[in-house]
């Protein structure tokens, strides 16, 4: 017999992101009709700064409360047009509900209902089926595969558009591949984490964070970024490029200017004192010198989200050295993905739920990379809630990489601590894949 796990109500509602920023909350509760009890799942949707132009609408009242930022119409929609329609559904039909809410919603990029309403919704349905089946989400949603702890991408210093610094590259993280175990290899995160923040304070440097916990001092260029960062792995007691790689998000589109079809830096501009711009050509150019001098094991958004001649050129450049992740590129939509994989542009996707809108098509996203060769990072917004649902996915899936920030805030701490929660559940069955998670070098 099938069980049947019949949606009784949604609610969504308003709460506050890490930025202090509304975003939309839904609780879905379900009956599960083998033993007459009822069930819940809640679930947030996290927000970026650096959305791409390609991502599912975030739906954004635009009167004055929160100067413009409310989600009230979203969380109507959740309430008064998605809840009608998915009541009386079974839970357990993921993609019966995710498909009902694309048809619902009846536009390519979702702003009829918003991603965020639906997403809240999709996500919900997903946790609420969980526990109706007294699973962990990463069980239910990844059934008896799901093993795989992911190697942490861990955003240690905040710059672009996630800090008031000077820094242009948006991330600058650290991925511990030698970690026996995911807790092992976070511990080793923390620490270099610790020793950055010991080197800078030495140095006069600020320590306040930026968006997503890294610090946020005024550098002058990526060159002495990643040499901090090198000190800092060393300080630590490890080896860069051995125990410790580096990986980047550029996050290119932000510095991307259409009408000097160039990428300006406002930042080292400002403290060099002069003009920096850079080709497509020489950004190309200068990701090489810097994975020739740094040990740097993945890029992402290197080049601006219509890129796609530049793309080619750096995949084929770059793409046998170095993981060279799309985000603003692909925005986790497997059309674009498609696209992407014909060109032969980058070999690696990042996932962020909410920049499409639903469980399963993120799903699909990642399917589609993996079935190709790429690779998928799971993947935080710089805005972020207490939710820790991507830590589950990335396990269900597995991506065997996520990027959630540092260790610090705890909207990022709180999907760390939901992996260590997980590998001990794991126990035996659990496995950290280190440097097998990456294609290259
Ligand atoms: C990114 C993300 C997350 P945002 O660019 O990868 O780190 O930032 O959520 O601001 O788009
Ligand atoms: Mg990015």
């Amino acid at each position: 017999m099938t069980t049947y796990l019949e949606i009784k109500s949604i609610h969504a509602r308003e709460i506050l992101d890490s930025r202090g920023n509304p975003t939309v909350e839904a609780q879905v509760a379900v009956l599960n009709h083998g033993n007459g009890n009822r069930y819940e799942g809640t679930a947030a949707v996290p927000s970026g700064a650096s959305t791409g132009r390609f991502e599912a609408v975030e739906l954004r009242d635009g009167e004055p409360r929160y100067f413009g930022l409310g989600v009230q119409h979203a969380v109507r929609n959740a309430n008064e047009k998605i809840a009608p329609a998915l009541l009386g559904a079974n839970a357990l039909n993921q993609y019966e509900i995710d498909r009902k809410l694309i048809e619902l919603d009846g536009t390519e990029n979702k702003e009829n209902l918003g991603a965020n309403a639906m997403l809240s919704v999709s996500l919900a349905c997903a946790k609420a089926a969980s526990a109706a089946l007294s699973m962990p989400l990463y069980r239910y949603v990844g059934g008896t595969g799901a093993h795989l702890l992911p190697v942490p991408m861990m955003n240690i210093l905040n710059g672009g558009k996630h800090a008031a610094n000077t820094v242009d590259f948006q991330e600058f993280m650290i991925m511990p591949i030698c970690g026996s175990c995911f807790s092992d290899a976070l511990r080793i995160c923390a620490e270099v984490y610790h020793n950055l923040k010991k080197i800078l304070e030495d140095r006069g440097l600020s320590t306040g964070v930026g968006d997503e916990g890294g610090f946020a001092p005024d550098l002058p260029d990526a060159e002495s970024v990643l040499s901090i960062l090198v000190e800092a792995v060393k300080a630590a007691g490890y080896v860069p490029g051995e125990d410790v790689w580096i990986a980047m998000d550029a996050a290119s589109s932000e510095l991307y200017n259409e009408k000097t079809d160039m990428y300006h830096f406002p930042g080292e501009s400002r403290l060099k004192g002069e003009e920096v711009i850079r080709s497509t050509e020489e950004m190309i150019s200068y990701f090489e010198s810097l994975v020739e001098k740094f040990p740097i094991l993945s890029i992402e958004d290197a080049l601006a989200e219509d890129d796609w001649d530049g793309w080619q050129k750096l995949t084929a450049r770059l793409g046998g050295k170095v993981q060279l992740v799309g985000d603003d590129l692909f925005v986790t939509n497997k059309k674009r993905l498609a696209a992407g994989i014909k060109l032969g542009t980058a070999n690696s996707i990042l996932v962020k739920v909410n920049q499409i809108g639903t469980l399963t098509e993120a799903f699909e996203a990642v399917e589609l990379a993996h079935k190709n060769n790429y690779t998928g990072v799971m993947s935080h917004r710089s805005g972020e809630t207490e939710d820790t649902t991507i830590a589950d996915l990335a396990v269900a899936w597995n991506t065997g990489q996520i990027k959630t920030g540092a260790p610090c805030r705890s909207d990022r701490t709180a999907k760390y601590n939901r992996l260590l929660r997980i590998e001990e559940e794991l126990g035996g069955a659990a496995e950290y894949p280190g440097l097998l998670a990456f294609h290259v070098r």
